[in-house]
């Protein structure tokens, strides 16, 4: 399979989160993606790096003030302290219900709440890189399936699905699954569907589509009532105005057992079937994972090839976006399964 990787990832290494009130190391690190290049390497895959420039995707997908404040976030930061270059921005103050998020405060710590919808997320100086290099592997490797290629994996981080149309959270920065689906269809795909089998629900890229038709969003989940992102990813969010029935949650309890979680694959697949889409984005998070240290699903290494085998059998030109998985050592295993098994003869 077509494998993107990006040196550039790299960049992105916050040093600790916030983790029931204390500070924690990241779970969200540079090893996911040593773990994952490592196994693919292993297996023979050829990692090449991402040739095409998302800078013209961007806009389509993010609001242009929140990219403005990503890509100066951290010049801005340096510029309020030179001793900042040590430390990590938060957010602590969030534009809730009632207050105004139209008029874009000057204060630093005020635009982070501003585009932030949590505390989670923290910048480093190399983020808006490495996201960016994300993105830019998410439109490179929608330009291979446009040229005729079956299936391109993308070994991007930090993840995308939670970042919204004008907001960070939930590690993801910019939405690589949004960029690469658009792509597709501005490279000609009348309809793209996106399915997101990550354990968080994809708020963001369903903010994206939600009143769109021609992008199909399909998410299988941990129940957003105990689960992050917990404001969104309910079952009766359907879609609004054109997009009103191209939008579909999956969310099962936490704790849901494999047969539960291939069930819901299988209604997701039909749905996606019925939308006859030109092409295919799967936002794979592989968190789903039974030894994940953040998730609660039961999924087992063979699992994964098993959803490999069964999204081959839609039979669409499909681009793979890494999302989460924080059981590093076990991460590029389970990523080489999902390649194995969609590669596997039918
Ligand atoms: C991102 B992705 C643990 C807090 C959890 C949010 C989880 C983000 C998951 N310290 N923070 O969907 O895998
Ligand atoms: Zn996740």
């Amino acid at each position: 399979m077509l494998v993107f990787f990006n040196d550039e990832q790299a960049l992105h290494a916050p040093v600790h989160e916030i983790f029931r009130g204390e500070r924690v190391p990241c779970f969200e690190n540079p090893s996911r993606a040593d773990f994952v290049r490592t196994s693919l390497l292993a297996r023979g895959h050829v990692l090449r790096a991402p040739l095409v420039d998302s800078a013209a995707l961007l806009p389509k997908v993010h609001a242009p003030r929140y990219l403005d404040f990503l890509r100066t976030a951290w010049a801005r930061w340096l510029a309020l302290d030179a001793a900042n270059a040590g430390t990590q921005p938060f957010p602590s103050v969030w534009p809730v219900r009632t207050l105004r998020s139209d008029v874009e405060p000057t204060n630093f710590t005020a635009r982070l709440g501003l585009y932030s919808m949590d505390n989670g997320s923290p910048l480093s100086p190399g983020t808006w890189a490495a996201a960016k290099a994300g993105a830019d592997a998410a439109a490179s490797a929608a330009q291979a399936l446009r040229a005729g290629t079956r299936a391109a994996f993308c070994a991007t981080r930090p993840p995308g699905h939670h970042a919204g149309p004008d907001f960070m959270g939930g590690y993801c920065f910019l939405n690589n699954a949004a960029v690469a689906a658009q792509a597709l269809r501005d490279g000609g795909a009348a309809r793209v569907a996106v399915l997101d089998v990550d354990y968080h629900h994809g708020n963001g890229t369903q903010a994206i589509f939600y009143d769109r038709a021609d992008v199909l969003f399909v998410s299988i989940h941990g129940d957003p009532r105990t689960e992050y992102p917990f404001y969104l990813g309910h079952a009766d969010e359907c879609g609004v105005g054109e997009g009103d029935g191209f939008n579909l949650n999956l969310p099962l309890a936490a704790g849901s057992g494999v047969a539960a979680w291939f069930e819901a694959l299988e209604a997701a697949c039909q749905r996606i079937a019925q939308h006859q889409p030109d092409a295919l984005v799967v936002s794979l998070g592989l968190d789903t994972f039974a030894g994940d240290p953040i998730s609660r699903f039961q999924l087992q290494p063979p699992d994964f090839e098993r959803l490999g085998r069964r999204l081959q059998r839609l039979g669409l030109p499909t681009a793979f976006i890494l999302e989460g998985g924080y059981a590093a050592a076990e991460l590029g295993e389970n990523a080489a399964r999902v390649i194995d098994g969609f590669e596997a003869p039918a």
